[in-house]
């Protein structure tokens, strides 16, 4: 314990340290942003995890164990005379009163080793500390932030965390301001996506009497869920070792899985496939969720789902490679794709572009979601350019440096939610070319 509290210190250190070394920590990315403050993020909290691996005599056969799972144990083997499973110490307390014997109860970690990053990489955030994380944001500023759950993860046991920043709604209070919603880790193993909203939280938090950030808040609805795939995220880290996971835990990839275009091409029918699409368009309970979350939302406006890796900037079509047929909407498109490749250093591209993939987040904000009232939407695949730079575990030193990159197109996609169709004349504060103002037209 010692040796990993010892451990995450040191790599604070070294992760402050290469930030401030970085010749991007300046402060000077841009005139209209306000002098950057990153803080590394938060480190573990090792108590987070309170589940135990159970075992508990089965004298009478499956009468003891329907008691023990009606308790709240999830039974995951079964001996003669005996069972064993995962739950909570309240699950645990439950059964013993119910009548099950318990016979011992360890840790999870005692159990099956660490259930977190490998001690490297311990400063990203699994799902306890970015729960944690996301109730410590909330509390530094309640004027300005809520936080509330759209719903449970496949396996149930976890919560799809919302975080939302604005100035006068709270919680699930509708609001007219032009709205932007940002999503990470769809996919499990791209943990970097989770820490960039999740410190785009923060950032604008920090930085709120800031007043361009003060301006954002007052003005826009901006709503962060940074981790949509927790099961997928916990799998992949469960042993101290990173497992690859892609997709959810019922083995479907949920960015195959929304409607427009669902079952098309790049799309896989086979649940053994990395891509396997899913048994019908929505029939994962995380992609019902934010399908459930945006439909609510008719403010919405712009939608950022991150990704990782190859440092891309992406837009629809992607299950197609015509293009939008929406000659003004195209233009916009290729604007900010411009705009924010110059502030990233990333490509702009269609998505088709990469390849020809169906049923993903973006193809649905922009095909289906809120009927004809489209949502402009991106991915962006983060750092690393390629797999040389780490592929999907580029390391500790990858999260300050990929946040600084993509402060500046988040907060450009705020200011541009009220009408991403400024773009295309380089409207907005947050430009690295901001537009000469038109006579008669000022700049919002
Ligand atoms: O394949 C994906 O879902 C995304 N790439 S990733 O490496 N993060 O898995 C890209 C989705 C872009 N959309 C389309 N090409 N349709
Ligand atoms: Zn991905």
């Amino acid at each position: 314990m010692i040796t990993r509290i010892l451990g995450l210190v040191v790599a604070l250190l070294a992760a402050n340290a290469r930030a401030i070394n970085d010749p991007r920590f300046d402060g000077k990315t841009g005139d209209l942003l306000p002098t950057v403050k990153i803080e590394a993020p938060t480190p573990a909290s090792s108590d987070v995890e309170t589940r135990v691996w159970v075992q508990f005599a089965t004298p009478g056969g499956k009468p003891a164990r329907d008691l023990a799972a009606d308790s709240g144990i999830s039974i995951e083997e079964v001996m003669p005379g005996q069972a064993a499973g995962i739950a909570t110490p309240e699950a645990v307390d439950r059964a013993r009163k119910a009548g099950v014997k318990i016979l011992s109860a360890i840790t999870l970690e005692q159990r099956f080793g660490s259930l977190d990053f490998p001690e490297k990489d311990s400063i990203y955030h699994n799902y306890g500390e970015t729960k944690v994380e996301l109730e410590k944001i909330a509390a530094s500023a309640p004027d300005l932030v809520s936080l509330f759950s759209i719903g449970k993860s496949f396996q149930k046991n976890k919560d799809l965390f919302v975080l939302r920043l604005t100035r006068g709604a709270k919680g699930a209070e509708p609001s007219t301001k032009p709205g932007i919603v940002f999503l990470g880790t769809h996919h499990a193993r791209e943990h970097l996506s989770t820490e960039i909203p999740l410190m785009l939280a923060k950032y604008l938090v920090d930085n709120r009497a800031q007043p361009e950030i003060a301006r954002l808040l007052d003005t826009r609805d901006i709503y962060i869920i940074p981790m949509v795939n927790p099961d997928g995220v916990e799998y992949d880290i469960s042993d101290g070792k990173y497992h690859m996971q892609r997709k959810n835990m019922a083995g479907v990839d949920l960015n195959r899985n929304y409607s427009y275009g669902w079952g098309g091409p790049g799309a896989s029918d086979n649940p053994r496939d990395e891509t396997y699409r899913g048994p019908s368009a929505f029939s994962e309970p995380e992609t019902q969720a934010v399908k459930a979350f945006i439909e609510a939302r008719k403010n919405l406006k712009v939608l950022l789902s991150y990704h990782t890796f190859s440092e891309l900037i992406l837009y629809p079509w992607g299950g197609t490679n015509n293009p939008i047929d929406d000659k003004p909407a195209h233009d916009a498109f290729v604007a900010m794709g411009a705009e924010m490749g110059k502030m990233t250093g990333y490509t702009p591209q269609q998505s088709s572009a990469l390849y020809i993939a169906s049923g993903d987040t973006c193809d649905w904000a922009w095909g289906s979601a809120l009927g004809g009232k489209k949502i402009f939407p991106f991915t962006f695949e983060l750092t690393p350019k390629s797999m040389w730079g780490g592929g999907f575990y580029p390391g500790p030193e990858a999260i300050a440096t990929t946040f600084q990159a993509n402060i500046r197109p988040a907060l450009y996609l705020i200011d541009l939610a009220d009408n991403p169709l400024r773009a295309t004349r380089g409207q907005s504060a947050f430009a690295v070319t901001p537009a000469e103002p038109k006579a008669g037209e000022a700049l919002q």
